[in-house]
C-alpha cells in the first residue's frame, strides 16, 4: 500500500454520519439499497442531509431543480469551491455510490475546521438529486436540470413504471416542481466543483493505491427496444405459426455481446418489461433497456449501430415489429486539465506520491457539470471492484484516506 492515511481529527464525524445513513432504504432481504428518487427512503436521507447542514451551523437552501445546498460562507460571493455527490441508488445498489461522497464531505468540513484553516472562499456541499435515474429512466435529473442539459418540457415527460411524472413525485414529496429548469447563475457562482466517488472498477486496487483523480468519463447511453409479436397460447400455438418477440431479443443480447467485444466496449440489457407477462402466453411485447459506453464515440457508434442492425435483422426473421428509441446520451467528459492538475500537486505536495489518474465507465454529476464548470473528482478504492451492488465496498482506512484527500484538495482551493 503506497499511500499513507493518516488519522484525521474526522474520524468519527465520518464514522457516525455513516452509520446514521446505512440503515435508509436497506431492503431486509437483499441488503441493497433502494432509494429512488423522492420516494420515503429518498426523503428520508434528504432530512439526513438537512439536519448535518444545520448541525454544523451552515447555510441549508434547497435549489430550483430540488437539489440540497449547504454553504459555509456567503452563496452570493461568488468563485466558491463545491464538493458533494448524491444519495439516490439504484435498485439493490450498494452503501457507496454516492453517500460517500456526501458523507467524506461533511467529515472533509469537520475536517478543516479541526485544522483551524481561514476560508477566503465560499465552500458548498451539494446532494444532487435523482443522479441514478432508477425512477424515471434518466440519470443526473438534478445536475442537468441545473445545467440546462434536460429541458423543462423533457422534464415534464418523464414518468416511473407507475406513471407518476416527476413533477407530481416532486409535488408529492414537499418539493415546487414549478421551478425547475437551467440555473445558471447558480453555476455561475462556482469556481471549481469536486464530487468524491467510491471507485467502481479495480484500477487502483491493482496499482495499491487508496485514492485516485478522475480523467474521462466514457460516453454512455441508454435506448429503449421495443419487440412487438403476437399474444397466444403457449400450449396450441404451433412453433411456425408463431410470432414470438422474445426470440428476436434473445439473439439481439447474444448479438450485443459480440458487438461489445468488438469495439473494446461494453453492452448491457439490464432492464425488461414484457407482455402479457404470462408463463403461459407467447409475449406480445418485449420492452428492453440498453445500455452501452465506450471510451471514445466512434466506438461507442459502432456497438450502438451494430446492435441496432442486428435486432432489425432478427426481428425481420421472426416477423416482429421493432421500434428503437435513445433515451438519453452523456459525450465523453474530459475533466479540467489545471484542476485535474492542481488536485495532483496539493496531494502530492508533502508525500511525493503520484496519484494515479483514472478514466471511468460510470457517468457522475461532475460529468454532467464539467460542460458549464471547472470539475474534478477523486476515486476511493473499493477491492471488490463491484458497484450497483450490495457488494459494493471501500474500508474503513481507505474512506478516511478519501476524507483527508479531499479534505487537502477544499484547504487547497479554498484556503488559498
Ligand atoms: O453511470 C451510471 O449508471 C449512473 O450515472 N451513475
Ligand atoms: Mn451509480
Ligand atoms: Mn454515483
Ligand atoms: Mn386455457
Amino acid at each position: 500500500m503506497r499511500n499513507d492515511c493518516p488519522q484525521p481529527v474526522s474520524g468519527n464525524s465520518f464514522h457516525e454520519m455513516w452509520r446514521e445513513l446505512l440503515p435508509i432504504g436497506r431492503h431486509a432481504d437483499s441488503h441493497g439499497y433502494r432509494r429512488f428518487a423522492w420516494t420515503g427512503a429518498d426523503l428520508d436521507c434528504r432530512a439526513w442531509f438537512k439536519e448535518q447542514a444545520e448541525a454544523r451551523g451552515l447555510v441549508y437552501e434547497v435549489d430550483r431543480n430540488g437539489n440540497q445546498w449547504a454553504w459555509l460562507g456567503d452563496p452570493a460571493a461568488g468563485d466558491a469551491v463545491v464538493t458533494g455527490s448524491h444519495l439516490d441508488s439504484v435498485p439493490d445498489g450498494g452503501a457507496f455510490d454516492g453517500p460517500l461522497g456526501v458523507v467524506s464531505s461533511f467529515a472533509a468540513l469537520d475536517e478543516l475546521r479541526g485544522r483551524g484553516v481561514d476560508f477566503t472562499k465560499p465552500l458548498a456541499i451539494v446532494n444532487f438529486g435523482d443522479e441514478e435515474g432508477a425512477r424515471f429512466g434518466l440519470a443526473c435529473v438534478g445536475s442537468r436540470l441545473a445545467a440546462g442539459q434536460l429541458t423543462v418540457e423533457n422534464a415534464h415527460r418523464l414518468t416511473d413504471g407507475d406513471g407518476v411524472s416527476l413533477p407530481r413525485a416532486m409535488e408529492v414529496a414537499g418539493y415546487d416542481p414549478d421551478t425547475i429548469g437551467a440555473d445558471p447563475e447558480r453555476l455561475a457562482r462556482i469556481g471549481a466543483f469536486v464530487e468524491l466517488h467510491v471507485e467502481q472498477g479495480r484500477a487502483l486496487d491493482l496499482s495499491g493505491d487508496r485514492v485516485g483523480i478522475a480523467s474521462a468519463i466514457w460516453p454512455h447511453g441508454r435506448w429503449r427496444f421495443d419487440f412487438r409479436g403476437e399474444a397466444n397460447h403457449a400450449g396450441t400455438t404451433r412453433l411456425v405459426d408463431r410470432r414470438d418477440p422474445m426470440l428476436a431479443y434473445a439473439e439481439t443480447v447474444l448479438a450485443a455481446r459480440r458487438e461489445a467485444q468488438l469495439a473494446g466496449a461494453v453492452a448491457t440489457f439490464g432492464k425488461i418489461s414484457v407482455e402479457p407477462n404470462g408463463v403461459n402466453a407467447i409475449p406480445s411485447l418485449v420492452r428492453v433497456w440498453l445500455d452501452s459506453r465506450a471510451e471514445d464515440q466512434a466506438s461507442l457508434d459502432a456497438v450502438v449501430g451494430g446492435i441496432e442492425k442486428a435486432a432489425r435483422d432478427y426481428a425481420a426473421a421472426h416477423g416482429i415489429d421493432l421500434d428503437i428509441v435513445r433515451e438519453s446520451f452523456t459525450p465523453v467528459v474530459e475533466f479540467d486539465h489545471a484542476l485535474r492538475d492542481e488536485l495532483g500537486r496539493i496531494l502530492g505536495k508533502d508525500t511525493g506520491i503520484t496519484v494515479p489518474v483514472l478514466g471511468t465507465g460510470a457517468g457522475h454529476d461532475a460529468g454532467i457539470l464539467s460542460g458549464s464548470i471547472p470539475t474534478a473528482m477523486l476515486f476511493v478504492r473499493n477491492p471488490t471492484g463491484v458497484s450497483h451492488s450490495p457488494a459494493e465496498f471501500a474500508a474503513e482506512d481507505d474512506c478516511v484516506a478519501g476524507v483527508i484527500a479531499l479534505a487537502d484538495v477544499l484547504e487547497g482551493l479554498a484556503c488559498t
